[in-house]
């Protein structure tokens, strides 16, 4: 029998994609495209490349700044979804639920005609992977501004209710707070989106707990929630109750200093208690990845077999803010891809 590598393995492998931030996502090749100078790009590179040592959580964000500045005009946003899409159906991805934050460059971009421009090429996608939209707020955005991005949101929601189907609390962990945001997340739930929040980035306890009680359909990250990681047992065992699934980033968290090591990363307590978790990107551009490379590195470092693997698939799907439909859709791509190409 032919036993494939690890790496044909994971690049064959039918993969879901619940936690990609599309600014956080533009390769190298997608910004000289957009216009960035060779020396934003050089520096983008260099920032990419420097070994987790000499770079941390608040370093990375810096990066972002390079991606913004590419895609200040609606036509620059709607080419760099179109690319970051195709790239992730390069790699075999068949579901991207793809996030980002609403932006407004004054006199040139509304918020609203920023997502309408990412919808759009949502819309105009005709390769094989089905893209969902989820939409962020910024803690570090003002209340005020959280108030109107959110508006926007909801009417844009309504408007595209197939596409829009979820909304996300990211940005910088030191900055901001969930309490002050909790409001506009109860309301974009009662008003049928489906909820993830960034969690645990940073040593937070009290947050941590709010977030839990918040009862999100997803948490991300969450490297300082298990005791034994910087969190507290009342949240965890709280975890283990609700049993949230958790969207894992392993490169991500190496690269910006959240998590020591691939071999010691957090997500060894969730496998270790049966919890459920995906696997993801976050900023494939950012830290220089891409889906198949994650789950490798999950082969490699976590000991996690490649049957695991295919039930963590699974599980994605299950995790997802797709259709019950969609979701028949893709388990069932999932289980053909099995039969043809295992026999285990
Ligand atoms: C928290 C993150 C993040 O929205 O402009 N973002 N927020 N933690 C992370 N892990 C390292 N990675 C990305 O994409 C870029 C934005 O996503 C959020 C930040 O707010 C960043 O500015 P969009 O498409």
């Amino acid at each position: 029998m032919n036993i494939p590598s690890n790496r044909d393995f994971c690049k064959s492998l039918p993969k879901i994609e619940l936690h990609a931030h599309l600014n956080g996502s533009l390769s190298e090749k997608t910004l000289t495209e957009l216009g960035s100078s060779p020396d934003d790009v050089a520096e983008y590179q260099r920032l990419q490349r420097t070994p987790p040592e000499g770079r941390n959580l608040s370093d990375c964000f810096k990066i972002f700044g390079f991606a913004h500045k590419a895609t200040a005009t609606p036509e620059a946003v709607y080419l760099a979804t179109k690319n970051v899409i195709r790239e992730f159906y390069d790699d075999n991805v068949i579901y991207l639920e793809l996030r980002t934050t609403p932006r407004e460059e004054v006199g040139i971009m509304t918020a609203e005609s920023y997502v309408e421009a990412v919808v759009k090429a949502i819309q105009d996608n005709t390769y094989d992977i089905l893209v969902k939209l989820i939409l962020s707020i910024n803690r570090q955005h003002s209340p005020e501004l959280s108030k109107n991005n959110l508006d926007v949101i909801l009417k844009l929601k309504e408007k595209y209710p197939n596409i829009i189907r979820g909304i996300d609390l990211s940005g910088d962990p030191h900055k901001g707070n969930f309490e002050d945001l909790k409001i506009l997340f109860e309301t974009a739930r009662k008003n049928g989106l489906r909820t993830t929040l960034h969690c645990g980035e940073v040593k937070n306890d009290e947050e941590v707990s709010q977030i839990l009680e918040f009862r999100p359909d997803r948490i991300g990250h969450a490297p300082f929630l298990h005791p034994n990681y910087g969190g507290c047992s009342k949240n965890w065992n709280l975890l283990r109750m609700l049993k949230i699934p958790t969207e894992i980033c392993l490169t991500s968290n190496i690269i910006s200093g959240t998590t020591k090591s691939y071999e010691l990363h957090h997500i060894k307590e969730w496998i270790k208690h049966d919890l459920p978790f995906s696997l993801n990107t976050d900023d494939k551009g950012v830290f220089h990845t891409d889906l198949s490379q994650e789950f490798e590195r999950a082969l490699k470092y976590l000991h996690i077999k490649n049957e695991q693997i295919l039930e963590i698939s699974s599980n994605s799907v299950n995790h997802s803010f797709a259709t019950q439909e969609e979701k028949n859709k893709l388990q069932e791509k999932l289980k053909e891809w099995v039969y043809t190409n295992c026999n285990f």
